[in-house]
């Protein structure tokens, strides 16, 4: 415990210097350090630790290196992040710890991923979930607990209470008296304690952790600890009764606990002073090499961020070779079978995915094939799915989940773009996220403004995802086998337009890699870039023009992360700089903004338009969609209008 507070006083001190060491805030955990210390003497080696932001000393009492921890702190190049975590991001999952979360309660969800994926491997792990009174306000918290009690997960939650959720005090927030008093409206045991004292602590988690080991399920502890110091470093506190600074003094776990040891003659206060002295020292030491270890290298700031794809041996199937006439839908659901089949690291879950098979057929009979627990229902907790799936990817499994409707994504970004798109950075590579996530989009005759958006450009926004949208049932095949074979994490965005479009599907012998685009039609005249559901308008569009003389390149992006430029580049100079990028989603920020302007810069000739729906909403009516949604029709007239200046 006085590592801990040691280690604080000087991160706190250094952060006081002029200039300062560390760049930026840190939270420290002054008063709490009994809980990390009392809960890490009951775990054991394969156990997995998900901290709070406020971490330092989760991260301490898990065994990483001081002297790299303190580095990171200091955003050193010898940090345990390498300086891209700082102080509030600290991870190190080949630790066993997952690590700290700037996010205020996300971690809930891929704590339960972690925990699901040692129920699944058998190998008996515990997940512990540290978090603040103020995050157990947070959406993805409350759906992970939801999430944990359903699936019976062999994890404890272990709510710090300090009061304090930032500057609000917990009281005037929280209207029940115990925090741990939820628990039994999740289905689970809760109990709060006095997390000054470490004995305490380990004695109410040994039991929490004894439960998850054997099957009973999920626990809530509250510790309730006092928050000695501000929110963060430069906290001056104004907001801050005195008394209540009074009382949490008072409450100090090192001095009660060395008052305690002291009354019980296990040590005096000559040994006391004795041990911390050598923590000063050794401390001292850390300091001193810290300070003159090298920064990171700025030619290594754009590292990290996805790999480059790769077909292992084992993704290649080498046992089918057939050719079927299917509909997307029904291609998606053979590709899943296939991974199911050949990889047992896979599940897929999701809303209605089990028995059901998911509401458009897309997981039909899969359950009945590989079983309940790898093919499974999720309560309606977009957050607890997507972060499951990032703890159960970072512990070696393939999570591949269904968000039902895109626009089901709004309510849960976090965890695909703060969680898994990180996994990969912060680590410098040692880890990966390598999620699937699958989901469908655009409009279809009555779909309303929440059931039909195009949001690829969201995603597309966002360094290390990759994303992919097929518009064919082969590709709606090969991109889903490609998705699972690759080491990021991946969003698939179908066209629920196309579900029922059918064609014949070869399931290769060979998994596919992700990436390329595919030119589904030569032309020398206009090439129209574009993908998903405005594929077959451009190849319509085409035909008809070929009547006339006019060639019509078409060219499917599919993968619009990573981008073909080659690709694009290599149409455009066929068609003398003439090209129209169409797409189903709304213009403005649109992913067609950014393929003009990548074609404008790069072809002194180029005269590029853009097609897509106009910035409105989307009604419901069909007489309404049609006036707004790209047709043949608008597409023509703009190849016309170009071929004429
Ligand atoms: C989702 C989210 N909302 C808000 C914040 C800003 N924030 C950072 S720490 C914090 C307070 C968290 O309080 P609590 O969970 O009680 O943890 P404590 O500070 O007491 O350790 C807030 C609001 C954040 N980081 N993440």
């Amino acid at each position: 415990m006085y590592l801990i507070r040691a280690f604080e006083q000087r991160t706190f001190d250094l952060t006081r210097e002029k200039p300062s060491p560390i760049a930026g805030s840190v939270h420290l955990c002054a008063g709490q350090e009994a809980v990390p210390v009392g809960v890490m003497a009951t775990l054991r080696p394969g156990d997995q630790v998900v901290a709070t932001y406020r971490g330092h000393g989760w991260a301490i009492a898990s065994g990483l290196p001081v002297g790299d921890l303190l580095a990171e702190i200091c955003q050193r190049e010898t940090g345990i992040n390498g300086g891209r975590t700082g102080s509030a991001m600290i991870t190190a999952p080949w630790q066993g710890f997952i690590g700290e979360n700037s996010i205020v309660g996300a971690g809930v969800p891929i704590g339960c991923g972690t925990a699901l994926a040692s129920l699944m491997q058998g190998n008996e792990g515990v997940t512990v979930v540290t978090f603040g009174d103020g995050a157990m306000s947070q959406g993805a918290l409350h759906e992970g607990l939801i999430f944990a009690a359903y699936r019976n997960l062999p994890i404890v939650f272990i709510c710090e209470n300090n009061g304090w959720a930032e500057m609000t005090p917990a009281s005037s927030i929280n209207k029940v008296e115990r925090l741990s008093e939820r628990a039994a409206g999740y289905g689970m045991s809760g109990t709060t304690i006095d997390g000054t004292d470490p004995f305490v602590v380990r004695d109410a988690i040994q039991l929490a952790t004894d439960r998850a080991r054997s099957g009973l399920g999920p626990s809530l502890v509250e510790c309730v600890v006092p928050r000695l110091w501000g929110h963060y470093n430069r906290d001056i506190q104004h907001y801050r009764p005195k008394a209540d600074k009074a009382n949490a003094e008072a409450a100090d776990p090192l001095e009660v606990m060395a008052s305690r040891l002291i009354a019980s003659r296990v040590a005096d206060s000559d040994t006391l002073s004795q041990i911390r002295r050598e923590v000063d020292r050794e401390l001292d030491a850390i300091q001193t090499r810290v300070l003159d270890d090298p920064f990171p290298r700025p030619d290594t700031a754009r590292e990290h961020i996805v790999a480059a794809p790769s077909i292992s041996k084992r993704d290649i199937t080498t046992s089918c070779r057939e050719t079927e006439q299917v509909t997307y839908i029904k291609a998606v659901n053979e590709a899943l079978r296939r991974e199911l089949a050949s990889r047992p690291e896979a599940l897929v879950f999701g809303e209605d995915l089990g028995k059901a098979g998911g509401i458009f057929g897309a997981t039909r009979y899969l359950q009945r094939d590989f079983g309940v627990d790898r093919v499974f229902d999720t309560p309606i907790a977009e957050s607890a799915i997507l972060g499951s799936a990032v703890g159960l990817a970072i512990s070696g499994m393939k999570p591949i989940v269904e968000i039902m409707w895109a626009d089901f994504l709004l309510v849960a970004l976090d965890q695909i773009i703060n969680q898994a798109a990180n996994v990969r950075y912060a680590t410098q590579g040692r880890c990966t996220a390598p999620i699937v996530v699958r989901t469908q989009q655009g409009v279809t005759p009555g779909s309303c403004a929440q059931h039909s958006q195009s949001l690829e450009a969201l995603l597309f926004h966002i360094p290390g995802i990759k994303l992919g949208l097929p518009a064919t049932p082969q590709d709606a095949y090969d991109m889903l086998r490609a998705a699972v074979a690759d080491p990021d994490p991946v969003v698939i965005i179908e066209s629920r337009s196309l579900y029922q479009t059918s064609a014949s599907v070869h399931y290769g012998d060979q998994v596919a890699v992700v990436g390329g685009a595919s030119l589904r039609r030569e032309g020398s005249d206009v090439v129209i870039i574009t993908w998903a559901t405005g594929v077959q308008i451009a190849l319509d569009v085409a035909n008809t023009l070929a009547d006339r003389g006019i060639t019509v390149g078409v060219l499917d992006l599919r993968w619009l992360s990573p981008l073909d430029d080659t690709a694009i580049d290599d149409a455009v100079k066929r068609c003398g700089g003439r090209a129209i990028v169409l797409h189903e989603a709304n213009i403005t920020g649109g992913v067609g903004a950014e393929i003009a302007a990548r074609i404008s810069e790069r072809h002194s000739d180029a005269k590029v338009r853009r097609i897509g729906t106009p910035d409105t909403r989307i009604p419901s009516s069909p007489v309404l969609q049609s006036a707004l949604i790209p047709n043949a029709v608008g597409v023509e007239a703009a190849v016309l209008g170009l071929l004429e200046q």
